[in-house]
């Protein structure tokens, strides 16, 4: 059985009188949530903050990026080493954000997701499909190339300690969301890409399903044999919606 985990995106939003009632109102709820991991990943900036406010709770922080490098002249980067040395635990990798508006390229995400690893964080490594790619039935080549890279980079072993989220692109901030049936289609592939290296790796590995993911809609997404939690956006910026969706995952 694999234990499911829900993690907050927090994007860029947050400010420290906010963080604290959002995370206090997340602490407060979290005692009912048995058998489940979850975390927030707030701004590089906030994560000592979270990470105090969390400390001894079952809430886990993690970074929503990191630098390839370990250190040096790359001004305005931010190591691995550096976030979990400030007490992250998780990163996200490869968010489809940082894909399109960032130039991160399948190559840029492996190698982040190799340094995330030697710091001892569990990378977070975002793969989906847009919607041009969907309509012209690219999802599986898509997701292929993008597990591929990291296999390449890392090898299947790493996926040991890697946290897989399947973010469709169209289903990210538009308020669309797949179906649980386009979703664990998805999912399964990744698994069955996975499986091709590692039959025990591939039943392991923990795939979240991100995009529009919420309280309404998460019971039954979650009800889906190969989705094993959620990388959640906006709803991950009000508790009660937050602590809703670990309920259902839970
Ligand atoms: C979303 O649901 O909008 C996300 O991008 C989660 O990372």
């Amino acid at each position: 059985m694999r234990k499911p985990i829900v993690v907050g995106n927090w994007k860029l939003n947050g400010a420290l009188a906010d963080n604290e009632s959002l995370v206090l109102g997340m602490l407060d709820g979290m005692p009912q949530l048995e058998g489940i991991d979850v975390a927030v990943c707030p701004p590089f900036v906030f994560v000592p903050q979270v990470a105090r406010l969390a400390d001894s709770t079952a809430l886990g922080v993690g970074a929503q990026n990191c630098s390839e490098h370990d250190n040096g002249a790359f001004t305005g980067e931010v190591a691995a080493s550096m976030v979990a040395d400030v007490g992250a635990r998780y990163v996200i990798l490869g968010h489809s954000e940082r894909r399109a508006m960032y130039g991160e390229t399948d190559e840029i995400v492996s190698a982040k997701v190799k340094a995330a690893l030697a710091a001892g964080l569990t990378p977070i490594l975002c793969v989906g499909e847009t919607l041009e790619e969907r309509e012209a039935d690219e999802t599986e080549a898509v997701v292929r190339r993008q597990l591929a890279a990291v296999i390449s980079g890392n090898g299947i072993q790493a996926f040991d300690r890697i946290v897989i989220a399947y973010e469709p692109v169209w289903a990210i901030g538009t308020g669309r969301t797949a179906s649980p049936e386009q979703a664990q289609d998805v999912h399964a592939f990744i698994r069955g890409q996975l499986a091709d290296h590692d039959a025990g790796i591939a039943q392991s590995v923990r795939i979240q399903y991100g995009g529009s993911m919420k309280p309404g809609n998460a019971a039954d997404l979650l009800a889906q044999p190969d989705i094993d939690g959620g990388l959640i956006g906006g709803a991950s910026l009000k508790a009660e919606d937050f602590l809703g969706i670990c309920r259902a995952a839970a």
